[in-house]
């Protein structure tokens, strides 16, 4: 018999077709115009050979190898449910009574499910918050950097996450678009929460219908779709503030900045000005100054310049830029630029950050609440900047600056993992593996053995969302949907809250955790409080059982043509709607990032060189300056187990693509398997070439899972393709403490011996328990 169950992921909204027990297919949300492919791999990754089908103890620890143990080559020993949660119980109680709430670190980063309810990390972060407290994580690695920064600024990270100048006004008033980083479409196929609309490509063919010109910066000519026909201004990468720089000089230099609004919505611009035209550090940023660091021809930028002086223009950068050294830097130039042609508040111009980051920036945003779980308080307040995790275990108790503070280090003694990879996400993962030893255990709570669970102590098995009932909604969509149960859950898979419920009866509180609610009264619950707030803002909405049969909700249709401008109302008055800075204006110059007296990020958008690119010394070892991208194939690692990764790579290994030149030099060609490395790592991966690709630049999707040629051994080769075995570790300052994994130099070579096989995606070696 086929059954059809409404569902929804991160890569969009689609019915899942069920036949006996088995997911089949899936056939995409009738509403989506753009369903994109990704939705495909579903049933592949529902049933892979990788699902985790019973708990699991690492052997090792069992055996009483815990601090100091390498993670990643012991096998592992299947255990009843009722055993590992009573492990989990007690090695929880012995943590916190030896060591305090502190030691235990649940900062759990990672997208998890779009089902909001069964969301793992809220789960686990309710657990760890009613059980006493824990050690978190502050801020996203999609955008840590400008988090810190942005509310220094521009008072509001809403340019960076929210409700930001929609494509409405954009294509009706604004002649020419500054793309920093393009506008990528694949990035589009994926909203945190689920869409029920991709929405990226409908406003961006409108805007190029009407005649938007787009200027294109970026190392990567496929960043901004054809049928858009923007220039393409290559630029190397990480140099982007020295060309914001450059065009701040050209608009001084032929005196169209806007002077009244520096004088009344900014402060700071004598600051400013003195730096670009170097009266404070004898550099004058010119053109000619920009042209060697950025490679952009001194001309194009005089030319880009005036023409956003000359026209109504909005300009961009994607969430990319600001994950590298400095990153900070180009997103307070680029604010600070458009605030000096005074366009930040006028009909469609300014600046705001990812239109081509996500699905649903820019489009109309209806305060329609989401359908979510509330958060749980932590009650011990401590977190780490989202990743700094490899720091905290080098250095437990050390001091960091991080955005004004000084933090001390805690000593984390249990890692504990719900909904989120680190061996997926985190950068120079061979130093990370040396730092995973610092750890007495490691608690994952995983669907796949993905390399993260393959390095923990105590692997517990989750349900996929097709398991189990649930709700997606995102604040960038107007539809909630309803996700069915479709299956049974695969093998001993466990819902994460189901899993947690448990654990905490063992510690004693149960009902404080579930408060005596089933699935179904949860759903009911947080639907009833999600409607009364729908009601507050005038929606209609169903009950939940008409709503539950449907399968999905929509608010009000936007009326297109209807637009907004962010700061619309604080540049028509400044007085009467100041922004929420300490000054109330745009700060050029900001005293509080000043006073923090950091070199790292002072007090107003400096060029400094990144301490790993193309114009620097180390460039003569690694020539390739690689970026890892996120996957067109896959969401981070999720997924990557299905056909649609699988379809992509080259031999099974993750393709990387390099400019045709660069490949001949070095006697590739492709389709070849290659070696990528430099003094942190090295990958396989299988060649592409790009002559739309800038010479000297390299691009390597993340997300193939992690797979040592010698598991447990830190700087083995990694065969399938997982860049972060080369990307830097480093905070992008002080300010942020952001991950700085596009500052990354590496050498690509010829691979000539016999051919690893991947391993990633069959379960690591298990020994059946004989107790
Ligand atoms: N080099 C480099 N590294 C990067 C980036 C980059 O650009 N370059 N980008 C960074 C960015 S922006 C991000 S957001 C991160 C993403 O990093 P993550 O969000 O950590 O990556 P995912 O692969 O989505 O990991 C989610 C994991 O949760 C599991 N999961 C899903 N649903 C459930 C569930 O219901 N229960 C449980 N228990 N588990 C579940 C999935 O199986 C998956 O393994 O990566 C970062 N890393
Ligand atoms: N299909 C799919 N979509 C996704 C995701 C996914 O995993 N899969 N992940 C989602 C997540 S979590 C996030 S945070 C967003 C991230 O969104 P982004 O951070 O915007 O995405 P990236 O693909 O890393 O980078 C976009 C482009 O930036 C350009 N670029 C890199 N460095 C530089 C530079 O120094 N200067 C300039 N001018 N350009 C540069 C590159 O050419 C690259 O193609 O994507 C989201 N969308
Ligand atoms: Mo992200």
């Amino acid at each position: 018999m086929t059954e059809i169950k409404p569902h929804a992921a991160h890569w969009g909204s689609y019915d899942a077709v069920v036949r006996d027990g088995r997911v089949v297919g899936v056939r995409p949300f009738h509403r989506d115009p753009f369903p994109g492919s990704l939705i495909e791999a579903v049933p592949d990754v529902v049933h892979a050979a990788c699902r985790v089908d019973r708990p699991h103890i690492r052997k090792g620890w069992l055996e009483g190898r815990r601090k100091g143990a390498l993670r990643g080559g012991d096998p592992f020993i299947p255990v009843s449910w009722d055993r590992a949660v009573r492990l989990v119980a007690e090695e929880t109680r012995r943590v916190r009574a030896e060591h305090g709430p502190t030691s235990i670190f649940g900062g759990s980063y990672g997208w998890s499910s779009a089902g909001r309810f069964h969301h793992a990390r809220s789960q686990l972060q309710r657990f760890l918050g009613l059980g006493g407290g824990y050690t978190g994580q502050i801020n996203a690695y999609s955008y840590a950097a400008a988090q810190a920064l942005l509310p220094h600024i521009l008072g509001t990270n809403e340019v960076l996450l929210g409700r930001t100048t929609d494509w409405a006004a954009i294509t009706r008033h604004s002649k020419v678009m500054l793309c920093l980083g393009g506008l990528p479409l694949r990035n589009g196929f994926v909203t945190s929460g689920a869409a029920g609309v991709h929405s990226n490509e409908i406003n961006l063919r409108r805007a190029a219908e009407a005649g938007l010109r787009f200027i294109q910066i970026s190392p990567n000519r496929a960043d901004v779709p054809d049928w858009c026909s923007a220039e393409w201004v290559p630029i190397r990468p990480g140099s982007d503030t020295a060309m914001l720089l450059a065009m701040a000089h050209v608009i001084i230099a032929a005196g169209r900045e806007d002077r009244d609004y520096l004088a009344t919505r900014c402060v700071g611009w004598d600051k400013l000005r003195a730096y670009v035209a170097g009266e404070s550090d004898g550099v004058a940023k010119t053109p000619e100054w920009a042209e060697p660091i950025t490679t952009i021809p001194a001309a194009t930028i005089r030319r880009i310049a005036l023409e956003l002086a000359d026209n109504p223009a909005m300009l961009t950068a994607t969430w990319s830029l600001q994950r590298a050294d400095y990153g900070e830097q180009p997103y307070w130039m680029l604010a600070a630029l458009a605030a000096m042609l005074g366009k930040i508040g006028k009909p469609g111009e300014g600046v705001a950050y990812g239109y081509g980051s996500v699905n649903g920036m820019g489009e109309p945003r209806h305060e329609v609440p989401s359908f979510s779980m509330p958060a749980t308080r932590n009650p011990t307040g401590a977190f780490i900047p989202v990743a700094r995790i490899t720091d905290m275990l080098e250095n437990p108790g050390g001091a960091y600056d991080f955005n004004g503070r000084t933090q001390n280090y805690p000593d984390a003694r249990i890692i504990w993992w719900a909904g989120g990879n680190p061996f997926h996400h985190h950068q120079d993962l061979n130093r990370m593996l040396r730092a995973w030893a610092q750890a007495e255990t490691i608690i994952i709570q995983e669907q796949h053995w993905t390399a993260a669970a393959r390095h923990a102590d105590i692997v517990l098995p989750a349900t996929t969302t097709l398991e189990r009932n649930d709700i997606a909604s995102s604040g960038r969509d107007r539809f909630v949907r309803a996700m069915h149960k479709a299956i049974d859950p695969v093998g001993q898979a466990r819902n994460d809250h189901d899993i947690l419920a448990d654990i905490a009866e063992e510690l004693g509180f149960r009902d404080r955790f579930t408060e005596q609610r089933n699935e179904d009264a949860w759903l009911r619950h947080l639907f009833e409080q999600w409607r009364q707030n729908c009601a507050r803002l005038g929606y209609d909405t169903p009950d939940f059982d008409s709503f539950w049969a449907k399968g999905w909700w929509e608010a009000d249709p936007p009326t297109h043509g209807q637009e907004y401008t962010q700061f619309a109302q604080f540049r028509l008055d400044p007085e009467e709607h100041p922004l929420d800075t300490p000054s109330g204006k745009v700060e050029l110059f900001s005293e509080t990032i000043a006073s923090f007296r950091y070199n790292d990020a002072p007090g107003h958008p400096v060029w400094i060189e990144p301490r790993e690119w193309l114009g620097g010394e180390q460039a003569q070892r690694f020539p390739l300056h690689l970026l890892s991208f996120q996957p067109a194939t896959r969401l981070h690692g999720q997924l990557d187990p299905g056909r649609v990764a699988a379809a992509d790579k080259i031999e099974g290994r993750e393709p990387i693509t390099l400019n045709p030149e660069d490949a001949a030099e070095r006697g590739i060609a492709p389709g070849d398997i290659v070696r990528v490395f430099n003094d942190r790592g090295a990958c396989l991966g299988g060649l592409r070439t790009d002559p739309g690709l800038m010479r000297g630049v390299a691009m390597m999707a993340t997300g193939a899972w992690y797979d040592p040629l010698e598991p447990g051994v830190p700087g083995s080769l990694c065969v399938h393709g997982n860049p972060n075995v080369l990307t830097p570790d480093i905070g992008t300052s002080r300010l942020g403490q952001g991950p700085s994994a596009q500052s990354c130099l590496v050498q690509v070579e010829k691979w000539t011996e016999a051919l690893p096989p991947v391993r990633a995606h069959v379960p690591p070696p298990i020994e059946e328990a004989t107790a």
